[in-house]
């Protein structure tokens, strides 16, 4: 069958496009970047699918773009604010995304941030490949510990759990905030408590985000909240860049007003701060939360089949809803 055409706006796995070839026509964007909306909008033109990932932008004049038999657009990612969901659904096109299945990586990564803003793993691999002159002392290049501290989860959803976890593996206490209270045996395995988030900010020595960003999320860690944080607190993100002002960010981790930060994503990416990067108390990675040859395959192959299944007239298996 090969009558149908899908869209796929990057390089994927192999193992996906197996699964893609065996419902349409795959065309694959090589490009090794996000395209510009202009070469979006023809690419799709056409589209009876469309695979989608961070930085696509899809909205009604995308769909309008593509055309009327567009069926569905998988985005690769369990976060999906680059597409105007109710633009696109009221369209008659499906939108799926990829949750479940970078759970445990994120969460892995999340960990491993937070290990290196506090111990200061970043700083010593700095001293050592600038070649400084380093010797043991022991007050030398010390950092916080984690047992007995108090995680603050913003958004106790399916990373936030694993995250969660994971923390009190290390001796953690956990408290959360979110729109609405998790369920009593998530709260009871976790001994997790539900704080308003002013208070969840006063209180937790890590503050983690890991809520999706909308209109309410957007700057939700702005130069007020920052200030409710404790001076020795952290704060790491693994969620999306728009949820931190990171000017006020960069300006409250200048003046020690928060002792750090573990950063994964950006406000304006592929752009960084410049400020924060000539910060020692700040971890930067480039967007690696689910970077692992493992997840992303298994989340490019959740989005093939979430596009087969409705190419081939059944349901999407993970569809977002507007
Ligand atoms: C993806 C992510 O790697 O799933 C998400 O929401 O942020 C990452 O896991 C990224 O969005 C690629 O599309």
């Amino acid at each position: 069958m090969v009558d149908k055409r899908i869209v796929v706006t990057r390089t994927v796995p192999e193992s996906a496009l197996d699964v893609l070839r065996e419902v349409g026509e795959v065309h694959v964007c090589t490009q090794d970047r996000p395209l510009t909306p202009a070469e979006l909008r023809e690419a799709v033109r056409g589209a009876h699918a469309v695979v989608a990932m961070l930085h696509d932008r899809i909205d009604a004049d995308l769909v309008g773009a593509a055309g009327p038999q567009l069926q569905v657009v998988a985005n690769v990612a369990v976060g999906y604010d680059n597409i105007d969901v109710p633009a696109v659904t009221d369209r008659g096109v499906i939108v799926t995304n990829t949750p479940g299945v970078l759970v445990d990586a994120t969460a892995d990564l999340t960990i491993g941030l937070l290990l290196m803003v506090t111990r200061r793993l970043g700083e010593g691999e700095r001293l050592l490949r600038a070649r400084q002159p380093w010797t043991f002392r022991l007050d030398f290049m010390l950092g916080t510990g984690l047992q007995g501290k108090v995680l603050g989860i913003v958004g106790l959803g399916g990373i936030g759990q694993a995250v969660a976890r994971r923390a009190r593996a290390f001796g953690m206490d956990v408290v959360y905030t979110g729109r609405r209270r998790a369920a009593a045996d998530v709260e009871s395995e976790l001994q997790a408590r539900f704080l308003p988030i002013e208070e969840l900010l006063g209180t937790a020595d890590v503050v983690s985000l890991h809520c999706p960003l909308t209109e309410q999320t957007r700057h939700l860690i702005d130069k007020p909240a920052l200030a409710a944080m404790k001076p020795t607190a952290y704060l790491v993100n693994t969620s999306r860049g728009p949820v931190v002002d990171e000017r006020a960010l960069a300006e409250a981790l200048r003046e020690r007003r928060i002792a750090g930060a573990a950063l994964d994503v950006f406000e304006r990416e592929p752009e960084v701060e410049p400020e924060l990067l000539e910060l020692d108390n700040v971890v930067v990675v480039p967007h690696l939360g689910s970077a692992t040859t493992e997840t992303r395959a298994a989340m490019v192959e959740l989005a093939a089949r979430n596009v087969a299944a409705v190419l081939t007239g059944g349901a999407p298996l993970t569809p977002v809803r507007s």
